[in-house]
């Protein structure tokens, strides 16, 4: 790929000298999909396989002008390549991504990125009502309520607990919402998927500050309030407070970026992304939820006969092909890795299948290490292109034996009502021109 950007074309390989009827390269599954031990370490035929056009034999070594000029300089704080500059956030909907204030958000380029990790300036947002400019000195955590001392740390007094650091994917619920729609959207995998990332974040164990305030065993909840405009609060079971629960302080190694909460924020893993509360000023320990507008008019699901399933904290695992995904085009027959990402709220990817025909045959992708509980997994499968129409679809089980509903299913669970938390198997219809789009299949 020359360009990372929504019309890359993906490399054509030549089909080489696999055998398809045996070893490494047998084919697995409708549609052309092969074993995935091609990709396991010690398969060794991976490379000539994958003997690529853009491979030629090396005859003459180039002397680029690059080579001969020694230009550039160190800069306090680096940027992409030049080259990289289509890789971008995009906006949701007809929304200015560039917004000076107000509520909005903006999606992942997910279907450009590789590994598991989301770097801060591509990571999702979404703002209820802006980007607080908070003043690390002057903030404040409060922690009080049904607590022994009620206490209030600086961000200094937070710096001198032990951190924890734990990578862990934060997804809205209202990501891949588009698919409860009748028809299928043109979307691709950004504006279908794009809220969703994963992080590596640092900061201090829940457990270890309500402990220093004294928990009240009357204390069930408690509820989490930001200091922006639009004091998003949410009431988290005081059992997850004391599981895995973090005060974040730092986002990949730096401190948390603006957008995602500095200098704080609630990290409440594998929960709906809107309870990982931004800009966190105060946990207040109560006896029951406190019935706050984002967990009563938003993000409570909606179901056929009038009822409401309030409460629904855990995002069910998901999974997404990401390459190819529409607007990438395939360039011509032969052998493509497929590549996407899968996660769950529930704890650890267990397994990602994937079909080539539409769902009729499933062969079991490779998972990219580290495999690690509610951060995205990297998955990957070579299938070789006939030229023919194809639909790709992804289906994921996570550890607890969960696996990833069609969206046939999906809809007969929930209905239509509501569009939170759709996990529903995403389907990529290629067709004889190499060309993907979304469909319902
Ligand atoms: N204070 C505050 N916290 C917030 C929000 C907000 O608007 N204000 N948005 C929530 C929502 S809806 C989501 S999905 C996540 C998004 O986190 P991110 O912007 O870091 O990706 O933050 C949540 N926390
Ligand atoms: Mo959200």
């Amino acid at each position: 790929m020359s360009k990372r950007g929504d019309l890359d074309k993906l490399p054509a390989q030549d089909l080489g000298s696999v055998n398809t009827m045996s070893g490494d390269h047998e084919v697995v599954a409708g549609g052309g999909l092969l074993h995935r031990r091609i990709f396991l370490q010690g398969g060794g035929l991976a490379a000539a396989a994958f003997a690529a056009p853009g491979i030629a034999r090396a005859e003459t070594l180039d002397v680029p002008a690059w080579t001969k000029n020694p230009e550039g300089y160190f800069s306090g704080y680096g940027a992409p390549s030049r080259f990289e500059a289509d890789v971008q956030r995009g906006p949701i909907g007809d929304q200015n991504p560039l917004y000076a204030s107000g509520p909005g958000g903006i999606r992942a380029p997910i279907h450009a990125l590789e590994g598991m990790i989301t770097p801060n300036g591509l990571h999702f947002e979404i703002t209820h009502n802006g980007i607080p400019d908070i003043d690390p000195d002057a903030h404040r955590l409060v922690i009080h309520g049904l607590v022994e001392r009620p206490l209030s740390f600086s961000l200094d007094a937070l710096s001198r607990y032990p951190m924890t650091s734990r990578v862990t994917f934060v997804e809205c619920a209202g990501n891949s919402g588009a698919l409860v729609r009748p028809t299928a959207v043109p979307g691709n995998a950004q504006t279908l998927h794009g809220l969703v990332s994963c992080a590596e974040w640092t900061g201090v164990s829940l457990a270890v500050l309500l402990a220093e305030a004294g928990v009240d065993p009357k204390a069930k909840w408690l509820l989490a309030e930001a200091a922006d405009p639009s004091s998003v609060s949410r009431s988290i079971p005081i059992a997850k407070a004391m599981d895995d629960a973090m005060i974040a302080l730092y986002q990949n190694g730096e401190r948390i970026r603006p957008s995602n909460g500095y200098p704080m924020r609630l990290l409440v893993p594998g929960y709906q992304g809107n309870m990982n509360v931004k800009w966190l000023r105060q946990l207040k320990l109560t006896e029951a939820p406190m019935q706050t507008r984002y967990e009563t008019s938003r993000y409570s699901l909606l179901l056929d006969g009038g009822r409401v399933a309030q409460y629904k904290f855990q995002l069910d695992a998901k999974s997404v092909i990401v390459r190819p995904s529409p607007g990438m085009g395939m360039n011509g027959p032969g052998l493509y890795e497929i590549s996407g990402i899968a996660w769950s709220g529930a704890g650890k990817v267990r397994k990602v299948e994937v079909s080539a025909d539409g769902g009729q045959s499933w062969a079991e992708a490779a998972l990219s290490e580290p495999v690690l509980s509610k951060a995205l997994t990297r998955f990957r499968m070579p299938w070789r292109w006939d030229g023919g129409p194809a639909v790709l679809q992804s289906r994921v089980t996570d550890e607890s034996g969960y696996v990833q509903p069609t969206r046939d299913a999906l809809i007969a669970e929930r209905g239509q009502k509501n569009f939170y938390h759709c996990n529903c198997i995403t389907s990529w219809a290629v067709d004889a021109e190499g060309s993907v789009a979304h469909v319902y299949a």
